[in-house]
């Protein structure tokens, strides 16, 4: 971070360079985070830079939270929610020009991970994330801003891919033409989805929308579940999205980065274990409809990521930081592989599903 800035961003919250170091962590493609630890304290914090260019209304993020932060704390006054720290002036974020930063407490004894290496991970994130939907099942989702607008709209994903398929040169478009293929030929996903949104029993509810494994804080020996961070996308949404993207990035021992598509394979007791946790918390309270969903979930996530990175490749890749130039492309690819092998595993894994709604 730039020094000068630095120390503007650290005085609105009663810090000075002098007496804190600052190191980037994180591993996230759209915020840039810090560590901060000040000398004087035991205690870290968490220094984080809104993406302005995604998130175009930081305002939104704040408000959401507020308002959910409020609720739970009357409701659910145990519960662990990683709300920002006001500044010294009492504002829930530090604007300075143009750019947006905000300030969270750092949880000490916890891991995040990148990668799930053992099923009980997934049982212990699953459980999270749907800890925190239970945990809102009454509170009026309609109240809450969208943080980014439509953005797990799948229609509207659509939308975007065809538009730039066509603002984009042949030459691009030779080189991605089998995604290009796989995209068009896995429209019945969205044509399914649509199919579904009208019905009564498919409310929005609030969700997470970023449920990968590195937004879980887990207990750094017992790996037990503690808390969800980053909380920027929290918004109204259907329960697809957070059981969809934890399919999504749980399931594969390998990442949506991973170039070897024979190594993109789905771990059935990861599933298992994820859909035991998910169900933990949210069995009660889903409706038949969204019953009818759970393994749809996976595909709908899926499919809209491979959506994404094609769209982006297609386009120049103006949203995903890339390392060299088809990435976006390779992870397209790497996204329908695994979209695959959802449908070859279909029949087992709506054995389980159906296992663990009976009891
Ligand atoms: C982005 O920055 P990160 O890794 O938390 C994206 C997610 C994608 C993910 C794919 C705001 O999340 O929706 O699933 O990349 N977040 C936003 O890696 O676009
Ligand atoms: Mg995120």
């Amino acid at each position: 971070m730039e020094l000068n800035l630095a120390s503007e961003v650290l005085k609105t919250y009663g810090f000075t360079k002098e007496n804190t170091i600052i190191t980037q962590i994180g591993t996230g493609l759209i915020n840039r985070t810090y560590l901060l630890s000040p000398l004087a304290e035991q205690k870290k914090y968490i220094l984080q830079q809104i993406n302005t260019t995604v998130f175009k209304s930081p305002w939104a993020i704040a408000w959401n939270l507020k308002a959910i932060s409020d609720y739970l704390s009357q409701h659910f006054p145990d519960y662990l929610f990683i709300k920002p720290i006001p500044t010294i002036e009492g504002e829930e974020m530090a604007q300075l020009n143009e750019e947006f930063w905000r300030l969270l407490p750092f949880v000490p004894d916890t891991v995040s991970l990148d990668v799930l290496t053992d099923s009980r991970q997934a049982f212990e994130a699953a459980k999270q994330f749907g800890k925190l939907s239970r945990l809102l099942n009454n509170f009026d989702a309609s109240t809450l801003k969208p943080t980014i607008p439509g953005f797990h709209d799948l229609a509207w994903r659509y939308e975007q891919f065809i538009k730039a398929l066509s603002g984009s040169s042949e030459s691009i478009k030779a080189q991605a033409e089998a995604q290009i293929e796989d995209a068009l030929n896995h429209k019945h996903i969205l044509d399914y989805y649509i199919s579904y949104t009208h019905r009564s029993d498919f409310p929005d509810r609030v969700m997470h929308h970023d449920t990968k494994i590195s937004n879980v804080l887990l207990e750094e020996e017992t790996f037990d579940g503690i808390c969800v961070i980053d909380l920027d996308t929290i918004m109204p949404g259907k329960f697809i999205s957070d059981l969809g993207d934890m399919m999504r990035t749980y399931l594969c021992a390998f990442s949506e980065n991973e170039k070897e598509l024979n190594r993109i394979k789905i771990r059935i007791p990861y599933f298992e274990a994820m859909i035991k946790g998910y169900l933990s918390e949210m069995k009660a309270i889903l409706t038949e409809t969204e019953k009818e969903l759970i393994l749809f979930s996976g595909r709908y996530m899926i499919y809209m990521q491979a959506l994404r990175f094609l769209t982006d490749f297609l386009n120049g890749n103006p949203y995903y930081p890339i390392s060299y130039p088809i990435q976006n492309l390779d992870r397209a690819k790497n996204q329908f592989k695994l979209l695959n092998e959802i449908a070859v595993n279909e029949k087992e894994l709506q054995d389980i599903i159906e296992e663990n709604l009976m009891y």
